[in-house]
Protein backbone atom coordinates (compact mmCIF):
# COMPACT_ATOMS: atom_id res chain seq x y z
CA UNK A 1 0.00 0.00 0.00
CA UNK A 2 2.48 2.43 1.12
CA UNK A 3 5.96 2.80 2.85
CA UNK A 4 4.09 4.33 6.44
CA UNK A 5 0.64 3.31 6.21
CA UNK A 6 -2.08 6.22 7.87
CA UNK A 7 -4.39 4.17 10.19
CA UNK A 8 -7.59 5.64 11.71
CA UNK A 9 -9.10 3.06 14.27
CA UNK A 10 -12.35 3.20 15.19
CA UNK A 11 -13.63 2.17 18.37
CA UNK A 12 -17.08 2.38 21.22
CA UNK A 13 -15.72 0.72 24.53
CA UNK A 14 -12.42 0.01 26.05
CA UNK A 15 -9.72 -0.18 23.37
CA UNK A 16 -8.09 -3.14 24.43
CA UNK A 17 -7.48 -4.43 20.41
CA UNK A 18 -6.45 -0.47 19.39
CA UNK A 19 -3.40 -0.65 22.79
CA UNK A 20 -2.47 -4.32 20.90
CA UNK A 21 -2.25 -1.87 17.46
CA UNK A 22 -0.52 0.55 19.19
CA UNK A 23 2.09 -1.37 21.34
CA UNK A 24 2.96 -3.27 18.52
CA UNK A 25 3.48 -0.18 15.76
CA UNK A 26 7.09 -0.25 16.05
CA UNK A 27 7.39 -3.72 14.70
CA UNK A 28 5.56 -2.68 12.17
CA UNK A 29 4.76 -0.17 9.06
CA UNK A 30 1.52 1.20 9.72
CA UNK A 31 1.07 4.45 11.71
CA UNK A 32 -1.90 4.77 13.80
CA UNK A 33 -2.83 8.88 13.48
CA UNK A 34 -6.40 8.82 14.41
CA UNK A 35 -8.94 7.30 16.81
CA UNK A 36 -12.80 8.18 16.65
CA UNK A 37 -15.66 6.83 19.12
CA UNK A 38 -19.40 7.31 18.56
CA UNK A 39 -19.10 7.01 22.63
CA UNK A 40 -16.93 10.45 24.08
CA UNK A 41 -16.61 8.09 27.13
CA UNK A 42 -15.50 5.42 25.08
CA UNK A 43 -11.79 4.57 27.12
CA UNK A 44 -10.54 3.78 24.29
CA UNK A 45 -10.35 7.46 24.07
CA UNK A 46 -8.01 7.57 27.15
CA UNK A 47 -5.24 5.18 25.73
CA UNK A 48 -4.44 6.88 22.42
CA UNK A 49 -4.38 10.54 24.12
CA UNK A 50 -1.89 8.47 26.39
CA UNK A 51 -0.11 7.41 23.31
CA UNK A 52 -0.11 11.24 21.83
CA UNK A 53 -2.53 10.19 19.49
CA UNK A 54 -5.49 12.61 18.30
CA UNK A 55 -8.87 11.82 18.85
CA UNK A 56 -12.15 12.72 17.99
CA UNK A 57 -15.82 11.80 19.29
CA UNK A 58 -18.73 12.01 17.66
CA UNK A 59 -22.23 11.00 19.62
CA UNK A 60 -24.61 8.84 17.13
CA UNK A 61 -27.44 10.10 19.75
CA UNK A 62 -26.75 14.08 18.46
CA UNK A 63 -27.56 12.52 14.87
CA UNK A 64 -31.14 12.12 13.17
CA UNK A 65 -30.22 9.19 11.50
CA UNK A 66 -27.32 6.54 10.75
CA UNK A 67 -27.20 7.88 7.85
CA UNK A 68 -26.87 11.77 8.88
CA UNK A 69 -24.38 10.23 11.35
CA UNK A 70 -22.13 8.47 9.06
CA UNK A 71 -21.64 11.53 6.63
CA UNK A 72 -20.36 13.68 9.53
CA UNK A 73 -17.97 10.73 10.82
CA UNK A 74 -16.37 10.26 7.32
CA UNK A 75 -15.71 13.49 7.03
CA UNK A 76 -13.64 13.86 10.31
CA UNK A 77 -11.73 10.49 8.99
CA UNK A 78 -10.87 11.76 5.90
CA UNK A 79 -9.35 14.95 8.08
CA UNK A 80 -6.62 12.33 8.73
CA UNK A 81 -6.28 11.62 5.10
CA UNK A 82 -6.23 7.70 5.83
CA UNK A 83 -4.79 4.50 4.11
CA UNK A 84 -6.72 2.08 5.80
CA UNK A 85 -9.76 2.26 8.54
CA UNK A 86 -9.61 0.00 11.18
CA UNK A 87 -12.57 -1.39 13.10
CA UNK A 88 -11.73 -2.12 16.54
CA UNK A 89 -14.67 -2.85 18.93
CA UNK A 90 -16.98 -0.08 16.89
CA UNK A 91 -20.36 -0.89 17.70
CA UNK A 92 -22.21 0.37 14.85
CA UNK A 93 -23.55 -0.69 11.78
CA UNK A 94 -21.92 1.47 9.16
CA UNK A 95 -24.20 3.11 6.29
CA UNK A 96 -24.04 2.22 2.62
CA UNK A 97 -22.85 5.69 1.95
CA UNK A 98 -19.95 4.57 3.98
CA UNK A 99 -18.84 1.13 3.51
CA UNK A 100 -18.83 2.34 -0.36
CA UNK A 101 -16.56 5.03 0.23
CA UNK A 102 -14.01 3.19 1.85
CA UNK A 103 -14.51 0.30 0.06
CA UNK A 104 -11.23 -2.30 -0.12
CA UNK A 105 -9.93 -0.23 2.74
CA UNK A 106 -12.01 -0.81 5.91
CA UNK A 107 -11.49 -3.90 7.87
CA UNK A 108 -13.15 -5.61 10.90
CA UNK A 109 -12.15 -8.44 13.45
CA UNK A 110 -14.86 -10.89 14.06
CA UNK A 111 -14.57 -13.64 17.07
CA UNK A 112 -15.62 -16.62 14.81
CA UNK A 113 -14.64 -18.37 11.77
CA UNK A 114 -16.78 -16.83 9.54
CA UNK A 115 -18.66 -17.80 7.61
CA UNK A 116 -19.47 -19.42 10.87
CA UNK A 117 -21.19 -17.46 13.54
CA UNK A 118 -21.86 -14.13 12.83
CA UNK A 119 -23.46 -11.01 14.89
CA UNK A 120 -23.62 -11.15 18.27
CA UNK A 121 -22.64 -13.77 21.67
CA UNK A 122 -20.39 -15.98 19.29
CA UNK A 123 -18.45 -18.08 21.73
CA UNK A 124 -22.10 -19.32 23.03
CA UNK A 125 -23.06 -20.36 19.69
CA UNK A 126 -20.08 -22.10 19.01
CA UNK A 127 -20.42 -24.47 22.20
CA UNK A 128 -24.32 -24.51 21.16
CA UNK A 129 -23.13 -25.74 17.63
CA UNK A 130 -20.98 -28.33 19.17
CA UNK A 131 -18.13 -26.75 17.40
CA UNK A 132 -15.16 -28.86 18.21
CA UNK A 133 -13.00 -25.33 16.81
CA UNK A 134 -13.38 -21.68 16.85
CA UNK A 135 -11.72 -18.41 16.58
CA UNK A 136 -11.35 -14.84 15.13
CA UNK A 137 -11.50 -13.60 11.31
CA UNK A 138 -10.05 -10.36 10.11
CA UNK A 139 -12.30 -9.10 7.52
CA UNK A 140 -13.08 -6.53 4.89
CA UNK A 141 -16.39 -4.82 6.08
CA UNK A 142 -18.87 -4.85 3.17
CA UNK A 143 -22.41 -3.45 3.50
CA UNK A 144 -23.48 -6.76 5.06
CA UNK A 145 -22.78 -7.76 8.48
CA UNK A 146 -19.61 -10.04 8.86
CA UNK A 147 -19.48 -10.43 5.20
CA UNK A 148 -16.25 -9.57 3.01
CA UNK A 149 -13.43 -11.32 2.34
CA UNK A 150 -11.25 -12.89 5.06
CA UNK A 151 -7.94 -12.10 4.88
CA UNK A 152 -6.76 -14.11 7.84
CA UNK A 153 -8.38 -16.49 10.93
CA UNK A 154 -6.79 -17.26 14.16
CA UNK A 155 -8.02 -20.93 15.23
CA UNK A 156 -8.11 -22.81 18.79
CA UNK A 157 -9.34 -26.34 19.42
CA UNK A 158 -12.27 -26.11 21.94
CA UNK A 159 -11.58 -28.34 24.93
CA UNK A 160 -14.57 -29.63 27.32
CA UNK A 161 -13.64 -27.43 29.97
CA UNK A 162 -14.29 -24.56 27.70
CA UNK A 163 -16.59 -21.76 28.58
CA UNK A 164 -18.20 -18.99 26.25
CA UNK A 165 -15.73 -16.92 28.90
CA UNK A 166 -12.40 -19.25 28.23
CA UNK A 167 -13.42 -18.94 24.68
CA UNK A 168 -13.42 -15.11 24.89
CA UNK A 169 -9.99 -15.06 26.92
CA UNK A 170 -8.62 -16.97 24.23
CA UNK A 171 -9.86 -15.41 21.19
CA UNK A 172 -8.91 -11.41 22.58
CA UNK A 173 -4.89 -13.48 23.45
CA UNK A 174 -4.80 -14.65 19.13
CA UNK A 175 -6.94 -10.95 17.94
CA UNK A 176 -4.09 -8.79 19.78
CA UNK A 177 -1.42 -11.27 17.76
CA UNK A 178 -3.12 -11.64 14.43
CA UNK A 179 -5.07 -7.86 14.09
CA UNK A 180 -1.65 -5.90 14.12
CA UNK A 181 -0.15 -8.48 12.05
CA UNK A 182 -3.36 -8.44 9.59
CA UNK A 183 -2.59 -4.64 9.44
CA UNK A 184 0.90 -5.02 8.69
CA UNK A 185 0.40 -7.26 5.68
CA UNK A 186 -2.22 -4.99 3.92
CA UNK A 187 -0.66 -2.07 4.56
CA UNK A 188 2.79 -3.68 3.02
CA UNK A 189 0.89 -4.71 0.23
CA UNK A 190 1.14 -7.77 0.70
CA UNK A 191 -2.44 -8.59 0.51
CA UNK A 192 -4.49 -7.48 -2.08
CA UNK A 193 -7.63 -8.07 -3.55
CA UNK A 194 -9.09 -8.45 -6.74
CA UNK A 195 -12.82 -9.60 -7.35
CA UNK A 196 -13.41 -10.64 -3.49
CA UNK A 197 -10.47 -12.83 -4.29
CA UNK A 198 -7.39 -12.27 -1.23
CA UNK A 199 -3.59 -12.73 -2.23
CA UNK A 200 -0.77 -12.81 -0.16
CA UNK A 201 2.06 -12.31 -2.10
CA UNK A 202 0.16 -12.43 -5.33
CA UNK A 203 -0.87 -16.15 -3.96
CA UNK A 204 -4.73 -16.77 -4.10
CA UNK A 205 -5.82 -17.70 -0.34
CA UNK A 206 -8.58 -19.62 0.22
CA UNK A 207 -11.88 -18.24 1.50
CA UNK A 208 -11.07 -18.05 5.09
CA UNK A 209 -7.27 -16.28 4.01
CA UNK A 210 -4.51 -17.15 6.13
CA UNK A 211 -5.14 -19.49 8.63
CA UNK A 212 -2.55 -19.00 12.49
CA UNK A 213 -3.22 -21.90 14.86
CA UNK A 214 -3.30 -20.87 18.97
CA UNK A 215 -0.81 -23.02 18.95
CA UNK A 216 1.56 -21.72 16.34
CA UNK A 217 1.04 -17.95 17.78
CA UNK A 218 1.91 -19.97 21.61
CA UNK A 219 5.48 -20.78 20.17
CA UNK A 220 6.58 -17.89 18.99
CA UNK A 221 5.54 -15.63 22.05
N1 LIG B 1 -21.05 -2.29 9.32
C1 LIG B 1 -21.21 -2.93 8.17
N2 LIG B 1 -21.90 -2.33 7.19
N3 LIG B 1 -20.72 -4.18 7.94
C2 LIG B 1 -20.02 -4.82 8.91
O1 LIG B 1 -19.53 -6.03 8.66
C3 LIG B 1 -19.82 -4.18 10.17
C4 LIG B 1 -20.37 -2.89 10.34
C5 LIG B 1 -20.22 -2.20 11.56
C6 LIG B 1 -19.58 -2.81 12.62
C7 LIG B 1 -18.43 -4.74 13.64
C8 LIG B 1 -19.35 -5.84 14.22
C9 LIG B 1 -18.59 -6.50 15.39
O2 LIG B 1 -17.37 -6.33 15.54
C10 LIG B 1 -19.06 -4.09 12.46
C11 LIG B 1 -19.16 -4.78 11.25
C12 LIG B 1 -22.14 -3.84 15.92
C13 LIG B 1 -23.29 -4.43 15.42
C14 LIG B 1 -24.66 -3.92 15.83
O3 LIG B 1 -25.63 -4.64 15.73
C15 LIG B 1 -23.12 -5.48 14.52
C16 LIG B 1 -21.85 -5.93 14.14
C17 LIG B 1 -20.70 -5.32 14.64
C18 LIG B 1 -20.85 -4.28 15.54
N4 LIG B 1 -24.80 -2.64 16.29
C19 LIG B 1 -26.04 -1.97 16.74
C20 LIG B 1 -26.48 -0.90 15.72
O4 LIG B 1 -27.67 -0.60 15.71
C21 LIG B 1 -25.83 -1.23 18.03
C22 LIG B 1 -25.35 -2.11 19.17
C23 LIG B 1 -24.84 -1.29 20.36
O5 LIG B 1 -24.70 -0.06 20.28
O6 LIG B 1 -24.49 -1.93 21.36
O7 LIG B 1 -25.64 -0.34 15.01
O8 LIG B 1 -19.23 -7.24 16.16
Amino acid sequence: MTDNCRVVVLLSGSGTTLQAILDQQNQYCYQVVGVLSNRPDAYGLERARSAGIDTRSLDHKHFPSRESFDLELMERIDKFKPDLVVLAGYMRILSHAFVKHYQGKLINIHPSLLPKHKGLHTYQSALDAGDKEHGTSVHYVTEELDSGSVVMQGTLNITPADTAKTLEQRVKVMEHYLYPRAIDWIASGRITVEDDVISLDKKPLGPQGYRISEKSIASTE
